[in-house]
Parts: structure tokens; C-alpha cells; sequence
């Protein structure tokens, strides 16, 4: 443990200082990461993200923009050579076209390189010559972050854990009785080992849907190309010692290997490299979906959130190089509710991620929250209903093609409102519901010089990368 722990510290000691010197001599590096839970809007949002930066007009918040300070930016080959490229175009030609749709789901991690060419204002920047700043941005899975307490745990530690988890939640039943009748002291045979993986997969998928988060590891959930190998091939046990060549024995290999060869490498070639973070949350999906939804939500980004503060896991504090030093929680999709309302959806997730906000900003981070919608697809629109105005949106549904008007629900102003039945584990929200709509991508033919439509998307980059680009 000791010397693994050495060995990281050191390689990491070493890419950092292959950085800086590149930071100092050469052209700055910015790497921003983007991470959120599976659907919270990754993809639209750097897709939009780059096409706004590429075309500043909608960008007006965003000081280097505004100013002209930022005079282009151009796409480049990203530094890694091994990350799969995050796929600007297609995504983008989908989003915007004649007939748009959104982008597919992705599953692991991706990468792009923005290079943003900026001249230095005021009396003595106009006397400097313009400098290249590279933007690098890293699309990953929240979902694994959650692996960073797995790093600490030996594999009976884990095991014990997560099997007094399985006995009390719903789901695991054919897995218990799979164990049960399972043999780890006997000699490994494949198709057994792959039986009680599926069999635990299938468990973590089922508490993961009852609401339960903490559904390590991380990958078993959402593999990408490593579904079938066999670090994702293994299940908790029953204490051993097994002996040599037993089933047992075999897990406990693949567990450590799981550690060594998916879980560190991410954090350590990755995570511990972020300077910049987004992170993206669906706060509205979470409300529509009802109380449960928002507590398991919470309890979520808690674990994941967990991440930032390293002081808790000595693993990554250790090779954590630089700290990062902004991180942004931005509330997607705002454009399903009327402006008036956005100050109760920040305020809701800002509640949702309030220790994890503040033991960032303890750690040294600058913080953030907004509603922000990545690519807007409706516009505003105030009726009268039964002698009351009503502040409502109007967008294509996804489903139907029709236009539709939409009014999602009065919002409380206290977040407590929500977040104290979500905690106290009711069934249903007590004044209605809040409802959702899947509305498409707006059929629109962007003029030259301007990106995406989007709402405080601008206001986003400025707090992310501003202070870089001065
Ligand atoms: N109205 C609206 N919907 C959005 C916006 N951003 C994302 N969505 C919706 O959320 C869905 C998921 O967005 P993605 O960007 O694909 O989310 P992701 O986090 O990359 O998802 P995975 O790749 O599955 O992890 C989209 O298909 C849209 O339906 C937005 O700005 N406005
Ligand atoms: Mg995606």
C-alpha cells in the first residue's frame, strides 16, 4: 500500500512537472472537467459550450467575448493520445439542423481541445502580443467518482460492507441465493465466476432503481468497453482465507486489479489533472420523478461530491498535483421553466449540494451555482388562467412534434419545502406535482457568427475560465 501509494505520487509528480515547464515556456493549459450523472446533459453542454465559443454572438456575458479579448478559437488535437475524441460534430449537426434531435447517451470518458487566442487589454496588454490559451475538456461519468471509497478497502472490508448493504434492500434476493449456493473455497471455475458477477450486477442495477447510490464499483454499472473483462467479473464474499486457485482467492485478485488497473488510473491520469469543474445536475427530472428521487439525488452527490474534498481519502490527496480551483454546480435544462422561476431552482440545488459546496470552498475552491439551460428550446410566454397569470414555456414536444404551452409548477421559494419531505422519505410532493416535458431541440438556422441558443450559458464560461482569459 505504502509503496503504491510512493509510486503514484511520484508519476504524478512527474506529469506535473512536464506541465508546468509547458505552462511556462509554451501556451497555458485549461482543463475543465464536466461530469454530472448519466443524463444530466454533458454532452449537450460542451457541444454547445464549443459551438458558442467558436461563434461568440450569443455570448455577451462572457467578458473576453464581450470585449474582444478573445479574438478566435479553433478546434486542435487534444494532448491524449489514448482518450477517445468527444465527437463535436456529429453531436452538434444533431442538435441543430432542420430536423434536430438530441445527442445519444454516452458512456465513458471523452476529450476535446478548444485553443482560444486572446489579446490582453488595458494600457499594457495592448502593447503585448496576442497568446494562446488551450482549453481541454474532459467529459466523464459522476458514477465514477463514486469508486474513490473503494480505494481505501481491502477486499473482505468490501465485501462485509456490501453484503450487509444487499441483505437489507430490494433486488438482491437471486444473488444471496446465488452465494448461498456458491462455493468460494472451491476451485474457480469461469462460468460459476461469471454467474455470481451477473447475479451482483443485476443487484446493484436493482437498489440503484429503488434509490440507493452507493453501487460500487462504479463501473459495474456503466462498463463501456470493459463489460465481460475480468476486473468487472467478481462479486463480494463471504471473510475467507481461500486457498490458492479457489473462487475466492480469484475475486480478491480481480477486486485489487479492479482498484489498480480502472479505478486509480482514472483518478490519477484524469481527475487528479482537472483544474476547472462543471458539475451538471437535473434537478427538475429529480423533482418530477417525486421525493424519493430528490433524496436519492442528494445522497448521490454527496458520495460523489466527496471527491473534492480530498483531505478525507490520503490515497488522492497524495497525488492530487494541482487543487482544483473553481467548481461551478450548475442546474441543466432551465428552459422547461419560465425565467421568473430560475431563482427557486438555483436555490433547490443549491441546497442539494450544500456540505459537499461547502467543504470545497473549505478545501480552497472557489464555488458557484446557477440554472443554466445548455441549448434552449423554448421561449416565454405569460397567460391568463382563471384570473391568474401564469408564467409558461412553449416548445416542441419531443414525442408528438406539436408545439405545446407548459407550465411545470410553482416552485416553493424555501428549498426546504422540498428537500424536508424528500428526507423524511414521502411517498408523493403534498401541493401536486411538478410536471416534465420532453421538449425537442428548436428547428433554427444559426446566423454566421452565432452559436447555439442557450440560456446563462455565457455567464457559466465566464465564471469557469474568465479570470484565465483577462
Ligand atoms: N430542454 C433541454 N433539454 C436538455 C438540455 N440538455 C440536456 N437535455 C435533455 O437531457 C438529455 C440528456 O442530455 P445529454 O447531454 O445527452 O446528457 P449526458 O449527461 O451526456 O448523458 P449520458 O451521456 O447518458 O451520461 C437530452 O437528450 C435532452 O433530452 C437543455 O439544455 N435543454
Ligand atoms: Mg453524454
Amino acid at each position: 500500500m505504502v509503496f503504491s501509494t510512493l509510486t503514484d505520487t511520484i508519476e504524478r509528480g512527474v506529469t506535473g512537472l512536464g506541465s508546468a515547464v509547458s505552462e511556462t515556456f509554451f501556451e497555458p493549459v485549461i482543463r475543465l472537467g464536466v461530469t454530472g450523472l448519466s443524463r444530466s446533459g454533458k454532452t449537450v453542454f460542451i457541444t454547445s459550450l464549443v459551438a458558442n465559443l467558436l461563434d461568440r454572438g450569443r455570448m455577451p456575458q462572457f467578458q473576453a467575448a464581450a470585449t474582444g479579448a478573445l479574438q478566435s478559437a479553433y478546434l486542435q488535437p487534444q494532448p491524449d493520445d489514448t482518450v477517445p475524441r468527444f465527437d463535436f460534430e456529429t453531436s452538434l449537426a444533431q442538435m441543430t439542423g432542420r430536423n434536430p434531435t438530441w445527442p445519444e447517451s454516452t458512456r465513458a470518458i471523452s476529450e476535446l481541445r478548444v485553443s482560444l487566442r486572446v489579446q490582453p487589454q488595458g494600457f499594457l496588454g495592448a502593447l503585448s502580443r496576442p497568446r494562446t490559451v488551450h482549453l481541454d475538456i474532459v467529459d466523464y461519468p459522476g458514477e465514477w467518482l463514486l469508486d474513490l471509497a473503494l480505494l481505501e478497502k481491502s477486499y473482505a472490508e468490501w465485501s462485509a460492507d456490501m453484503l450487509v448493504r444487499l441483505r437489507t434492500r430490494p433486488g438482491a434476493e437471486a444473488f444471496l441465493a446465488a452465494l448461498e449456493a456458491a462455493d468460494p473455497a472451491a476451485k474457480l471455475a469461469e462460468p460459476d465466476a461469471q454467474a455470481l458477477a451477473r447475479a451482483y450486477t443485476q443487484a446493484l442495477h436493482a437498489a440503484r432503481a429503488a434509490g440507493y447510490s452507493d453501487c460500487t464499483p462504479g463501473r459495474f454499472i456503466l462498463p463501456g468497453e470493459l463489460e465481460g473483462s475480468p476486473v468487472l467479473t467478481f462479486a463480494p464474499l463471504p471473510p475467507g482465507p481461500y486457498p490458492r486457485g479457489a473462487l475466492g482467492r480469484e475475486f480478491e485478485r480481480r477486486f485489487e486489479a479492479y482498484k489498480r488497473e480502472v479505478a486509480k488510473p482514472f483518478f490519477r491520469d484524469h481527475f487528479s489533472r482537472i483544474d476547472r469543474q462543471i458539475v451538471l445536475i437535473d434537478a427538475l427530472g429529480a423533482l418530477h420523478a417525486g421525493p424519493g428521487a430528490v433524496e436519492d439525488l442528494r445522497a448521490t452527490m454527496q458520495d460523489i461530491l466527496s471527491a473534492f474534498r480530498p483531505g478525507a481519502n490520503s490515497w488522492l490527496s497524495a497525488i492530487l498535483g494541482r487543487r482544483v480551483e473553481r467548481i461551478l454546480f450548475a442546474a441543466t435544462k432551465a428552459d422547461h421553466l419560465h425565467h421568473s422561476q430560475h431563482p427557486q431552482l438555483t436555490a433547490i440545488m443549491e441546497a442539494l449540494v450544500r456540505d459537499a459546496r461547502r467543504r470545497a470552498d473549505f478545501a480552497g475552491a472557489e464555488t458557484g451555482a446557477m440554472s443554466i439551460a445548455a441549448l434552449r428550446t423554448t421561449v416565454e410566454e405569460t397567460r391568463v388562467h382563471e384570473g391568474r397569470s401564469l408564467d409558461l414555456v412553449r416548445g416542441t414536444l419531443l414525442d408528438t412534434g406539436k408545439q405545446a404551452a407548459f407550465f411545470a409548477g410553482e416552485l416553493p421559494k424555501d428549498p426546504n419545502q422540498v428537500l424536508g419531505p424528500a428526507r423524511d422519505g414521502e411517498a408523493s410532493w403534498l401541493d401536486g406535482d411538478y410536471g416534465a416535458m420532453r421538449f425537442a431541440p428548436a428547428g433554427i438556422s444559426l446566423a454566421p457568427g452565432e452559436g447555439p441558443p442557450h440560456i446563462r450559458l455565457d455567464r457559466a464560461a465566464e465564471f469557469l475560465l474568465g479570470d484565465r482569459l483577462r
